[in-house]
């Protein structure tokens, strides 16, 4: 029987993921089948409310604004084109609008206030609304759970190890404060990574660890495929090979049996067949859309023909979870507190990223 674990060792998930793929497989789409209805694939569009410009130096991020990088910034979309968006999604299937935004933290104030409101709006439309929007304190996620959020994403994006090789502006542990602030409220978690970086094996099983021994676990992951673009430190990455993303997908599958498994970035690059053996592995979503944020991801109409062919079903909004009510902003207990929250600022050195802030400086220059 696969009962929820909170105590997972790197050792443990080590030894599943190296398993004999046909032994990780069978055990995988197991566990799946007794958590979830094998045919359903929740499927999310992705709406990039505010590109570009970031401060931060994730060294996988388009939207860095110290590389050089094709993104064409954009300041915060109104109400009414984020509404716009959300139908279009509605209509071609979505049950959920996750909306990014390039920014280190959360800022009260007049831009934080059109979000709630955007939350709001799409609430109303009967869909599920996550936001990924960096780190929020408690009250800033008290404020979004009472405005009807659905979800918030906030990855861990590699092991501790390895995220210092990545990213030195913010911290893993600020990270994990962010998801802990999220689960004070009733908004359900989203939190995964990437796969693809330069990480070590153990890394991935590092990062499962920290996700799994959550308690609760998140109620959804996403594994996402490095998108290597030009102009960012991890430019010159070889892609993920299929078998990898397989493993670490029936892996997440195995020790966190009741969470939806999101195949996220990296799709275009994997063939139908290969997507198909990560659902039978145990993925159970996916972000659809001709983009993600900012990089091509798959032709809707396309997911949909694989959908018929496989026979599977796009879940219905709150399914698993009931619609949050929607609190107007007249009427909210949570107030606009000015926070000027201290997370940390690790600021170590990363060779990769200083070599790709000079070069971009020089053809900005
Ligand atoms: N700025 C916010 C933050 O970092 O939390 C929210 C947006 S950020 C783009 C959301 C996530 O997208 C990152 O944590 C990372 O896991 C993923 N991501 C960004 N660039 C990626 C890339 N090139 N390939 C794969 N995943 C990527
Ligand atoms: C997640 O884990 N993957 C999505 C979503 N959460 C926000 C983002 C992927 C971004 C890929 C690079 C880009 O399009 O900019
Ligand atoms: Fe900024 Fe988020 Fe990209 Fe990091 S991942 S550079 S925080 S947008």
């Amino acid at each position: 029987m696969s009962e929820t674990r909170h105590n997972w060792t790197k050792e443990e998930i080590l030894a599943i993921y190296n398993k004999p793929m046909m032994e990780l497989l069978y055990d995988a789409a197991t566990i799946h089948r007794k958590h979830h209805d094998p045919n359903t694939v929740q499927v999310s569009t992705l709406l990039s409310i505010k590109t570009g410009g970031c401060p931060e130096d994730c060294g996988y991020c388009p939207q860095a604004a110290r590389y050089h990088t094709d993104v064409e910034g954009n300041d915060l979309m109104s109400v009414n084109q984020v509404k716009a968006q959300a139908l279009r999604a509605k209509a071609s299937g979505s049950s959920r609008v996750c909306m990014g935004a390039a920014w280190r933290n959360v800022k009260d104030g007049p831009e934080f206030d059109q979000v709630l409101e955007m939350v709001r709006t799409i609430n109303k439309l009967d869909m599920e609304v996550c936001c990924t929007l960096g780190m929020i304190t408690e009250n800033q996620a008290h404020r979004l759970a009472e405005a009807g959020l659905y979800a918030y994403n906030h990855n861990l994006d590699s092991s501790e190890e390895y995220y210092k090789e990545v990213i030195s502006t913010r911290g893993f542990e600020d990270r994990l404060e962010t998801i802990d602030n999220v689960r004070k409220t009733n908004v359900t978690v989203c939190s995964g990574g990437i796969i693809g970086m330069g990480e070590a094996i153990e890394d991935r099983a590092g990062m499962l660890v920290a996700l799994s021994t959550l308690n609760p676990q998140p109620e959804s992951v996403p594994i996402n495929a490095l998108v290597a673009v030009d102009g960012t430190p991890l430019e010159d990455q070889k892609p993920v090979s299929i078998w990898e993303m397989v493993r670490m997908v029936a892996t997440t599958r195995v020790v966190m049996p009741e969470t939806q498994v999101r195949l996220s970035a990296g799709r275009t690059q994997m063939s139908q067949e290969g997507q198909t053996m990560c659902f039978f592995a145990g993925a159970n979503s996916i972000f659809a859309g001709d983009k993600l944020l900012t990089t091509p991801n798959p032709d809707v109409n396309e997911d949909m023909k694989l959908f018929e062919l496989l026979g599977l079903n796009p879940q219905k909004p709150f399914i698993k979870k009931m619609q949050p009510k929607t609190v107007e902003a007249e009427d909210s207990q949570y107030k606009d507190l000015g926070e000027k929250p201290k997370w940390t600022r690790p600021s170590h050195t990363i060779e990769r990223n200083e070599v790709k802030k000079q070069e971009a400086k020089q053809v900005k220059a």
